[in-house]
């Protein structure tokens, strides 16, 4: 929907709500979990969705984000969502495959052909109906975020092909799959949580990891991995969620101003998102990082087939479809 039609649509609801809320429906401080800082894409635009409901209920409903990893890493917060005892979280699909898994088709290396490819797919029947999936794993799937391409980092070597992980222990994200992922590369893939991560990577239990530059970046991980390889090897898109024990005790014109206010954190963020990945970029050459674009990556490609073949099974036509949707 176009911003201008979903505001409008926004104003209308607002109306409605005010009309029939009348003094007695029960007020609500939605606690919203992200390990990024403020100042971050997706901790600005749950902000501005805070923004969004607290006028749009003339503060009945507020938003507490608990940015910076304040309740730790996104397995346990996925958790607490489930259990009612947070309300919201923001986290990467990445995790979410362990939960849902129809999600790890998400989750595979290169099975999107571009940030425009994944845009298409999560924007349209596909990336509903995986939405709509999380109910069973005791989620409301509130919308997709921005997160752009993972590429290596490691305290060694620029990363050309894959040969050149052999040997480098690297930290991935909380899920078999990615742990399968470095071992078709020829690494040695660990799963540990983001908040344990700088940590790791200076006492040596891993040589580096993989994320998108603005995660690299406001993590200061390149002061402990210099290298930094452009293999763009995942597509990961973030998500964010709302608990279903609560939302169910929601008032049905309070479920739908959430939504509302969702649609236009994700247009917020994408726009965000854009502008901090160049600044990003820019930042890591200002500061000397060595930055590789020299990248095989049709090795890299070749190299995951099997990866593909071993996770995607159990999905086959949802990636079919995926692979038929355009970009
Ligand atoms: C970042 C995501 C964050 C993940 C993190 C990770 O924004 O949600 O927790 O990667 O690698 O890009 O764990």
């Amino acid at each position: 929907m176009k911003l201008r039609t979903l505001s409008g649509a926004v104003a209308g609801l607002a109306a409605v709500c005010a009309l029939s809320w009348g003094g007695t429906a029960r007020a609500l401080e939605i606690k919203s979990s992200d390990v990024h800082a403020m100042g971050y894409p997706t901790t600005e635009a749950i902000a501005y969705m805070g923004d969004l409901i607290e006028t749009w209920t003339n503060g009945r409903h507020t938003v507490k984000i608990f940015h910076s990893m304040q309740l730790g890493g996104e397995k346990e917060a996925l958790e607490q969502v489930q259990l009612g005892a947070l309300e919201m979280t923001r986290v990467s699909v990445g995790v979410v495959g362990p939960i849902v898994d129809d999600f790890n088709a998400f989750n595979l290396p290169y099975v999107f052909r571009s940030i425009e490819h994944m845009h298409n797919v999560v924007d349209g029947e596909i990336g509903t109906e995986l939405l709509n999936r999380l109910e069973k794993g005791e989620l409301i799937g509130l919308g997709y975020m921005d997160a752009g391409a993972r590429s290596f980092y490691n305290k060694n070597r620029a990363i050309t092909s894959p040969k050149d992980l052999e040997g480098l222990k690297i930290r991935v994200m909380q899920n078999p799959i990615f742990v399968e992922m470095m071992g078709a590369m020829g690494g040695a893939g660990l799963p540990i949580a983001f908040n344990e991560l700088y940590t790791a990577m200076q006492t040596g239990v891993v040589d580096g990891a993989e994320n998108n530059p603005p995660s690299y970046s406001t993590q200061k991980h390149y002061e402990v991995a210099g290298y930094y390889s452009l293999t763009e090897h995942l597509i990961v898109p973030e998500i964010f969620v709302f608990s279903k024990r609560v939302w169910d005790t929601l008032e049905p014109l309070d479920q739908q101003l959430i939504r509302k206010a969702a649609a236009l954190a994700v247009i917020k963020e994408r726009e965000l998102w854009r502008a901090m990945e160049d600044k990003s970029m820019e930042e890591l050459a200002g500061l000397g990082i060595k930055i590789n674009k020299d990248v095989d990556k049709q090795a890299f490609i070749e190299a995951t087939a099997p990866v593909r073949e071993k996770f995607g099974a159990k999905y086959k036509d949802l990636i079919a479809r995926i692979e038929k949707v355009e970009g």
